[in-house]
């Protein structure tokens, strides 16, 4: 990519949790169709069948995104749209539907980020072990390239995979996201297919010599803690392991560090996953960028006991906290002088700033995209408006910090707010809405700018040093 070319600034969705018309055409089901029609859905039990109705409604979302100053639009194909059931037989309707949306941010001159894989697996792999089996690497690879082949034209901006790390902690983990294991040695195992995979489809990429930069999508945490001593310090470089290394060595540098390997077998971990041949792959398949999905921190103290046990506050209530510890290796504490959102999410703009500072010294000179950044409440629509200044306020906080950090000389092309409109939040249903746009789920047709669209396009202009 030129670095001449304009700083992207964006918004972003991911196709489970906004498009709807889940049945539609040919589409297959996905683990999330599944998973959120089934018992185990139980949390905030609804679904994504109809979603934001992106599926029926992209030109007007994408219409509303340029005419709030952006000029990008990630968003992300579902599989099983374009390959019903994982493999074998391609969807033309489904290929269809993505160049029409392609074909909108050509019109409304947005440029896309397409990410390929954003969770939704398609059921019939799952059937067969789902990231488990190796075998699903491979059938990722092969669908990738059927996106470059139907899409190669229209993109120059691909991401494999959003948040191995984040999607694996939740589905093998935590429990809470589809196949609910909790299980570290099959995360572990999930895990590395995931990232094999995603090399596999960049090495397609480069053999296809298809245009633009491909990179994977990251969510990577600054490790903070409240105590500077030995205890502490071990506790923050195995939680930087954990969180942070074990995705960007091996996508960035073609390998994993020794200490994860060093840590992962005094867990037991179980590594025989590793085959012959699979370094090669990994050199072969690393990125021309990284993007990073930047919410907060991570504070975190020495493990003191028990066995392992991740949990996620997914109702808002103060009642199901967030509490994680990873057994022989750290736990997460908390740091009570700073603001939090009702599903406990801190509010500390200045994380993207170090966590830019620490990748950069880390990995030299590769060029980062800020692919998510936002934060979820409770809006309220009164007569047609929506007030959300505490959403302005985090945004506002993270934008001038990344900014600062472009400006000291960090690589950053893009920035994308999380997300373009209210969207299914996983597990967390509807009522914690992200989007710069309001959804009245009750009469789709109904969209309503909410005041933080209206800032960013000021902020945007701000940075761009246009005249306000
Ligand atoms: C990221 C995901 C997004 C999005 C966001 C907010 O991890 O990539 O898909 O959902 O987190 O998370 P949540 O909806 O769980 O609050």
């Amino acid at each position: 990519m030129e670095l001449k070319e304009p700083f992207l600034w964006g918004s972003a969705t991911a196709a489970y949790q906004c498009e709807g018309g889940y049945r539609e055409d040919d589409k297959g089901e996905s683990i999330w169709d599944v998973f959120c029609h089934s018992e185990k859905n139980n949390i905030n039990a609804v679904t994504g069948d109809v979603a934001s109705d992106h599926y029926h409604r992209y030109e007007e979302d994408i219409r509303m995104l340029k005419e709030g100053g952006q000029n990008a639009y990630r968003f992300s194909l579902a599989w099983t749209r374009i390959i019903p059931k994982g493999t074998g037989k391609i969807s033309q309707a489904g290929i269809a539907f993505y160049k029409r949306v392609l074909a909108a941010c050509k019109k409304y001159g947005v440029t896309p980020l397409v990410t390929i894989y954003h969770y939704d697996l398609p059921q019939p792999l799952m059937e067969i072990g789902g990231w488990e089996n190796r075998e699903v690497a491979e059938a990722f690879a092969d669908y990738a390239q059927v996106c470059f082949e139907a899409f190669g034209d229209e993109v120059r901006h691909w991401v494999t995979i959003n948040e191995p790390d984040y999607d694996t902690m939740c589905a093998y983990a935590v429990g809470n996201y589809p196949p609910n294991v909790t299980d570290m040695n099959r995360r572990a195992k999930a895990l590395y297919h995931m990232l094999l995979a995603s090399a596999k489809a960049v090495s397609r990429f480069r053999k296809l010599q298809a245009k633009g930069m491909i990179g994977l999508v990251h969510a990577p945490y600054p490790i903070a803690t409240l105590q500077d001593d030995l205890a502490y310090r071990e506790a923050a470089k195995n939680a930087d392991l954990f969180y942070n290394r074990c995705i960007a060595d091996p996508t960035i540098t073609g390998w994993f560090c020794d200490d994860l390997f060093v840590k992962l077998k005094e867990s037991n971990i179980d590594l025989s996953f590793i085959k012959e041949g699979d370094k090669q792959c990994f050199m072969e398949g690393t990125v021309d960028f990284l993007g990073l999905n930047v919410y907060e921190r991570a504070v975190v103290k020495p493990y003191t006991s028990g066995e392992t046990c991740l949990k996620i506050n997914n109702t808002g209530k103060s009642k199901d906290k967030t509490s994680i510890i990873v057994k022989g290796w750290f736990e997460l504490d908390k740091d009570s002088e700073v603001k939090r959102n009702p599903w406990g999410m801190e509010v500390y703009p200045k994380c993207i700033y170090d966590l830019l500072y620490m990748m950069k010294e880390r990995y030299g000179d590769i060029p980062f995209i800020i692919t998510e950044n936002g934060i979820g409440y409770y809006d309220k629509l009164e007569n047609g408006q929506v007030h959300d200044p505490y959403r302005i306020e985090y945004l506002d906080g993270f934008i001038d910090w990344m900014w600062k950090a472009k400006e000291e000389g960090i690589d950053v092309r893009g920035y994308f707010v999380w997300s373009t409109m209210d969207l299914y939040s996983w597990i967390n249903g509807y009522e914690k809405r992200y989007g710069l746009v309001y959804v009245d789920y009750e009469d789709h047709e109904k969209r309503y700018p909410k005041d933080s669209y209206y800032w960013y396009q000021k902020k945007i202009d701000e940075k761009e040093g246009k005249e306000l």
